[in-house]
């Protein structure tokens, strides 16, 4: 019978060779390649990798301030630093006895991470970074600190008057363990400046994510798309991070974050359909094939297809997140985000894999 598609044909061999894609295979898996198909080599791959085990960990986000000197104009979450003081703003800037109050409902044993990321205060430099890590390792020494984006550790060396590298031996040293992949959006410079201008550019969170391997942290990396981007910019994206993954090694996931339309300056633009997103995951486990994880982030895209993304190259649903982020909420996201353990070892096994809880570095717990 003759192939419905030379095409595939080659990049089934490449893949089952173990060949790198190249960004023209990338772009024909994002235009032409059936979903079908890239399912079941999404999936050849991630059981290759992880076999049939897929992870989720039991975490809480803190989300410290929402006033932010940028301006991203999907961000449905930022407020301008002069609504700091009004109440009506929705504005907010919580304290380190909020964070000790906020730690207090989960008894020892009950979380192992706390994930923090905000806005970038105007006030803010390496000491207040260096000072909530060391607050939270005095709290409660057993969670692992994973905090502040690219674009806050950024700000944070600009405002304290120093390199990057010693804000991160300083933060290092009072306790940052990780920190997460955000605020890499799309990397493209076009694209980047009509969705987030004035943020740092594309090579500074390289730069610092580059940095912060070198310092021996780890680190994750984030794609923001279904926007106003083309497949050429999630392919670019992907390959600066194959590119520096290359290089350090340092990153552990990988979580393509879909645009979600709900109360920010592109609102008018549509979200991608669902079947899209399993599209994105697919590609992103073939394409992105030297970091280990590929997760779906519930807590933005909702249960039921974070669950169906299991089956396109997913392993990893996050954790439990009970409720602490408003980034999505704010966006259109589910809105009171938690989800117990037995939830998602339940969603997890209703896709027949077996359920892993992991520590924050992917070690089998339990
Ligand atoms: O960089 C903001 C995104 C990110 C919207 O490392 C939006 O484990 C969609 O980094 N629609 C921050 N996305 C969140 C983040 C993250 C989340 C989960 C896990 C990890 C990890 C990191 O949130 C921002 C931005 O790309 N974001 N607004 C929106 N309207
Ligand atoms: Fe600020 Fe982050 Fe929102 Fe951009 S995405 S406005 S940096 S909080």
């Amino acid at each position: 019978m003759p192939s419905p598609s030379p095409t595939l044909d080659l990049l089934s061999a490449k893949l089952a060779h173990g060949e790198r894609l190249s960004p023209d295979d990338g772009l024909f898996l994002y235009q032409d390649a059936p979903l079908e198909w890239l399912k079941e080599r999404a999936s050849e791959k991630r059981i290759a990798k992880h076999g049939n085990e897929a992870y989720f960990n039991r975490n809480i986000h803190f989300e410290p301030t929402n006033i932010c000197i940028y301006a991203c104009k999907f961000c449905a979450f930022y407020r301008p630093p002069k609504a700091a003081n009004d109440p009506e703003s929705g504005a907010w800037d919580y304290s380190f006895e909020d964070l000790e109050a906020k730690l207090a409902q989960y008894p020892v044993g009950s979380i192992t991470e706390i994930h923090i990321t905000g806005g970038v205060h105007p006030d803010r430099g390496v000491e207040y970074g260096e000072a909530l890590c060391a607050f939270i390792k005095k709290l409660r020494p057993e969670i692992h600190v994973k905090a502040f984006t690219a674009v806050e550790i950024a700000y944070f060396a600009k405002k304290s008057g120093i390199e990057i590298p010693e804000a991160l031996a300083r933060l290092k040293a009072a306790g940052l363990d990780s920190i997460p992949g955000g605020g890499a959006e799309i990397f493209d410079p076009e694209v980047r400046k009509r969705i987030a201008g004035g943020k740092s550019p594309a090579h500074t969170w390289l730069d610092v994510h580059a940095m912060v391997h070198a310092a021996g942290l780890f680190s994750n990396a984030t794609m923001l798309y279904g926007h106003v981007e083309k497949f050429e910019h999630r392919i670019d994206h992907m390959l600066r991070l194959r590119d520096l993954q290359d290089k350090t090694g340092g990153f552990k996931s990988f979580i393509p974050l879909r645009y979600r339309n709900d109360a920010n300056a592109l609102s008018h633009l549509a979200e991608v359909r669902p079947e899209d997103d399993l599209r994105n995951y697919a590609v992103a486990r073939l394409f992105l094939d030297n970091i280990p994880h590929l997760k779906a982030y519930w807590a933005m895209l909702g249960l039921d297809l974070a669950t169906e993304a299991l089956e396109y190259g997913v392993d990893d649903l996050d954790g439990t997140v009970d409720d602490t982020t408003r980034i999505y909420s704010m966006a259109g996201g589910p809105s009171h985000p938690t989800a117990s353990v037995l939830i998602l070892e339940d969603a997890i096994r209703s896709k027949g894999r077996t359920p892993v809880e992991r520590d924050s570095q992917y070690a089998k717990l339990g």
